[in-house]
């Protein structure tokens, strides 16, 4: 299950996001006294599982899940250490990092324009991480230069490359590395390396989509240049919505222009930066969306599903998931000859409904 964690200027907006898309609201106090941040599991709505559960009428429905976390905006100039370095820990564990930026409040009330305020964060990320890279740099130049760890060398080697592109603001996202060069980084959870979704969080009156907001031009053109997943939201509009009816919510989202809530959109972001797709079984039993890694072949499907899947695979019972429904499910697909028998290599595609068959 993938994590995101909110990153973000002292009240940009992070708990608000986070309530909008949790329907939690996160105390006011974000760490508790363990210095745990405010967590919450959601379901991941899913208009495609909502169709292959209408199709086959099973016991149970499996949505995908994702976790996020309210963590409080890393201050630098805080002098409260154990805070800063718990704060960093939690950072680390994202497997991905919501950037909420500040595009509702009013120009003249602000000190930094929201594009300074999305660069400098930007440019901290990069900074916290030149200091990891400094320190392991330390650590591994003795065992690289004595020519005996192979492993440490490969490392080494790396953090030389990419120290000076730190020092220049660079993110490692921008980097081009190899992913040999990224395997021997892994264990330092660099943060500028992290998938990045940038939340441009507008005010209610710019919550319809094209509709313009002061600096938010700015702001796109940036994850335009830097190739970053965004997703637009008027974040105190959605925390109110997600307290309401179903229905008093519909009203209030046409009356304010706002096509689709915030949840559904920030997945889609998500699981584009994260590069992941979803794949759906489908039985009487349960009907269920699985995450998997973009580029993932069908053995490594099963593999999500159970290791015994994985190890004991044949084949994989394959429909495109617009076959599925154009023919009524699996019968019908069988019989229009859309059901593929896909081996271990197949790469899975987005939206595929799969029967792995498999022997142990
Ligand atoms: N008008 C408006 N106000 C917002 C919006 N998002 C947040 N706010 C207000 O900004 C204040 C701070 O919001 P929070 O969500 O607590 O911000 P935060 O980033 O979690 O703040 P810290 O955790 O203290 O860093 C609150 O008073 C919110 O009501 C928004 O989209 N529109
Ligand atoms: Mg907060």
């Amino acid at each position: 299950m993938p994590v995101v964690g909110f990153f973000g200027a002292p009240g940009s907006g992070k708990s608000t996001v986070f309530k909008a898309l949790t329907r939690l609201s996160a105390p006011a106090q974000y760490l508790t006294a363990d210095l745990k941040p405010h967590q919450a599991v959601v379901k991941i709505p899913d208009a495609r599982l909502d169709k292959l559960v209408e199709l086959v009428q099973p016991r149970s429905i499996v949505n995908a899940t994702c976790e996020f976390m309210d963590i409080p905006g890393f201050d630098p100039s805080s002098t409260e250490k154990k805070l800063k370095t718990a704060v960093l820990e939690h950072y680390r564990r994202c497997d991905a990092l919501a950037l909420v930026v500040n595009l509702w409040e009013p120009e003249a009330e602000r000190l930094f324009s929201p594009l300074s305020e999305a660069n400098s964060l930007l440019e901290e990320l990069s900074l916290l991480d030149l200091v990891t890279v400094e320190n392991a740099i330390a650590r591994t130049e003795k065992a690289a230069k004595h020519k005996t760890d192979k492993e440490a060398e490969a490392k080494y080697a790396a953090l030389k490359k990419i120290h000076p592109l730190l020092e220049e603001g660079q993110s490692l996202r921008q980097m081009d590395l190899e992913p040999e060069e990224e395997r021997v980084l892994r264990d330092l959870a660099l943060l500028s390396a992290k998938p990045l979704i940038v939340v441009l969080n507008v005010a209610d009156n710019a919550a319809r989509e094209g509709a313009a907001a002061p600096g938010l031009a700015e702001l796109q053109a940036l994850c335009e240049r830097q190739s970053l997943s965004q997703v637009r939201m008027a974040a105190r509009l959605e925390a109110e919505l997600s307290e309401m009816e179903e229905g008093e919510a519909a009203e209030y989202m046409a009356e304010f222009g706002v096509s689709e809530p915030a949840l559904p959109r920030f997945i889609h972001s998500a699981f584009s930066a994260l590069g992941l797709i979803v794949f759906f079984t489908a039985g009487e039993q349960e009907v269920r969306a699985w995450p998997l890694r973009r580029g993932s072949n069908a053995q490594q499907a099963a593999g999500v599903i159970h290791s015994d899947l994985a190890r004991g695979f044949i084949r994989a019972e394959t429909t495109a998931y617009g076959d599925y429904v154009q023919y009524n499910g699996i019968a019908g697909a069988k019989a229009a000859g859309k059901v593929r028998l896909e081996g271990k290599d197949y790469i899975v595609a987005d939206g595929d409904v799969m029967l792995i068959r498999f022997n142990v």
